[in-house]
């Protein structure tokens, strides 16, 4: 049994699903560019992304544990034995991004530690105007800036705790910050393929990006790989500027680099017997819907990930980069 069950659900869905599972809501997450109806009641809220299509799906986390919801400033939550799931949204001052930054996540390191889970297994960044440039350094950079230098003034060896992470623009509106955490660490797996992004050189920022390719967390007799953001970047440098299709197929290769058995055997991942991992969810970050028939063609291949894919129009972190796609994977464990 999945301690955590993700997926994507539409509105009238959700209750259903629920109910006829015996299941409790860990969060939901809206992503619209609509303004959400008020008085949305447990742990929901909203990211400023439009998906594909005109579609309105919503991302549904649930659990048949027992959960303890609750609200601390900006923070909302809900928390079991196990894990915390956690979201924050805020409206930022730009011209002050990098200190309000550090802040916020000062904030949730500091929540999350007082909470019992100071181990985060997997966060995800949306704010608009990712391109920007306030002060003349482009938000992402003062983004990665803030993030870095909270991490480091809170962890010793902060590049070992990271988690598997996402950072990607959105149109407008309060910046959404949110995460899982656990009592104890996952394992923080490195992409053979890419170097990692905490080792970055300065080119992209005065501060590297502080996140993990990915990230292996077992619970009781489950568990889950978090792959992050992923995009067609080799070593650290992006590859095939202005070809939509073949930057496809380099995301793809990445991301297969770390489904692969082979690589995944020599991890070590748990004790027990190794079961293969299936897709649960997967979220594809679109920067112009004009790339969507390139993007489904490639898919063509991967149909199985194609089912369980939401399709978001998105800035992505580098200009040059014309999608970015992560997943959510899950193996019983014996
Ligand atoms: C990259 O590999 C592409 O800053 O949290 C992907 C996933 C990217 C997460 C982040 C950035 C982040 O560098 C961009």
């Amino acid at each position: 049994m999945k301690s955590i069950d993700i997926g994507y659900k539409s509105k009238d869905e959700l209750e259903s699903f629920l109910l006829s599972n015996n299941k409790n809501l860990l969060c939901a997450v809206h992503f619209s560019d609509e303004t959400l109806k008020s008085s949305l009641n447990n742990h929901q809220f909203a990211v400023n992304l439009k998906q594909m299509n005109g579609g309105k799906h919503i991302e549904v986390w649930a659990t048949e544990k027992e959960i303890e919801y609750g609200q601390f400033n900006e923070i909302k939550y809900s928390k079991t034995d196990d894990f915390l799931v956690a979201s924050l949204s805020a409206s930022v001052n730009f011209d002050n991004f990098e200190n309000e930054i550090q802040e916020k996540y000062a904030g949730i390191i500091t929540f999350a530690r007082h909470q019992g889970f100071s181990s985060f297994i997997r966060m995800w960044n949306y704010f608009p105007g990712i391109n920007d440039h306030d002060n003349t350094t482009e938000r992402y950079k003062q983004f990665c800036s803030g993030r870095h230098l909270a991490f480091k003034i809170n962890y010793h060896n902060f590049q070992s705790v990271l988690p598997a992470g996402t950072a990607v623009g959105s149109k407008k509106g309060n910046i959404n910050i949110y995460f899982l955490a656990a009592r104890s660490p996952g394992l923080h797996i490195k992409n053979p393929r890419q170097l990692c992004a905490y080792k970055y050189p300065d080119q992209y920022g005065k501060h590297s990006p502080s996140f993990a390719r990915a990230t292996f967390k077992q619970w009781n007799d489950n568990a889950n790989l978090f792959i992050s953001g992923t995009a067609s970047i080799v070593g650290h440098e992006s590859r095939h500027h202005g070809d939509c299709e073949k930057q496809v197929q380099e995301t793809f290769r990445n991301i297969h680099a770390l489904l692969d058995t082979e690589y995944l055997k020599t991890l070590k991942l748990f004790p027990h017997q190794f079961n293969h991992f299936t897709l649960d969810v997967m979220k594809v970050y679109v920067r112009d819907p004009k790339y969507l028939s390139v993007i489904e063609n490639e898919f063509k291949r991967e149909f199985d990930w194609h089912d369980k894919s939401l399709f978001l129009i998105a800035d992505i972190c580098r200009r040059e980069l014309l999608l970015e796609i992560e997943g959510i994977w899950s193996t019983e464990v014996s």
